[in-house]
């Protein structure tokens, strides 16, 4: 690891591209460790051992830390990275900006975090469910998911892209800022994780939220971002 510079442990197909993004928005030197899903076995979709060895979760991301720390969770990554790094204060909060202020923020990142991705997970695990199982109950697991999406999932999602669309109404990014803010990086993935995985183009009723997503991928820094990793494709089986 050279000196000096922070080191993305970095996963293909996961959360960690944002923090790719990031790395990339604040134009700062860092190393980058790619890590493949396995592709094949017991563990077919997870993060190889290899990431064990900087942090027992084994997960992705993980930042370490020029001194050496190894920092997990995206939201903590993100705190660490632009509090260090963005000096002039590009992507932090506008000070004048008495309702998009710290507790707004902590409000969108919480509600990303704890409302949306619970019921995400819980969408992929029933799709999972049906997809692993033996191919006789197969069509019964198929029957039981479709039943929990239309009674639950899928209604808990609409209600909350909806509440999405109506915070970013007309402004460019979540709190009113001219560049992103970590709500955005966070945000980012979720809103992906909830649209790839998705066979119908869940976006198009939203279309506040829609320009948001488009703007995000429309920066050089994401595409720079997608450059550098190892492929972004969400739709992948656990
Ligand atoms: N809550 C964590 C998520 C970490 C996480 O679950 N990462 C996934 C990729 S999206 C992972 O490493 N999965 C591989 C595995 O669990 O084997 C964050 O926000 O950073």
């Amino acid at each position: 690891m050279a000196e000096g510079k922070p080191t993305l442990q970095h996963l293909n197909n996961s959360q960690s591209q944002t923090i790719l993004w990031l790395l990339e928005e604040l134009g700062i030197e860092y190393n980058l460790n790619l890590f493949e899903r396995e592709t094949s076995g017991a563990n077919k979709g997870r993060a190889p051992e290899g990431l064990k060895e900087s942090h027992s979760l084994g997960k992705s991301p993980q930042l370490i830390t020029p001194e050496g720390r190894v920092i997990i969770e995206r939201s903590a990554i993100s705190k660490y990275l632009i509090d260090k790094y963005d000096t002039t204060g590009k992507f932090k909060l506008n000070p004048d900006e008495s309702e998009n202020d710290i507790i707004r923020e902590e409000e969108l990142i919480s509600f990303r975090a704890n409302s949306l991705y619970p019921i995400l997970m819980i969408q992929m695990v029933f799709k999972a469910a049906r997809e692993l199982s033996p191919f006789f109950v197969r069509p019964l697991m198929g029957g039981i998911s479709a039943m929990v999406n239309k009674a639950f999932l899928t209604k808990e999602i609409h209600i909350m892209l909806a509440y999405l669309d109506e915070a970013i109404q007309s402004k460019n990014y979540f709190l009113n800022t001219e560049n992103p803010t970590r709500v955005d990086f966070l945000m980012l993935w979720n809103v992906d994780f909830s649209t790839m995985a998705d066979s119908n183009d869940l976006l198009s009723t939203y279309p506040n939220l829609k320009s948001w997503y488009d703007r995000c991928k429309a920066r050089d820094a994401w595409k720079r971002s997608l450059e550098k990793g190892n492929g972004y494709q969400l739709d992948v089986k656990i």
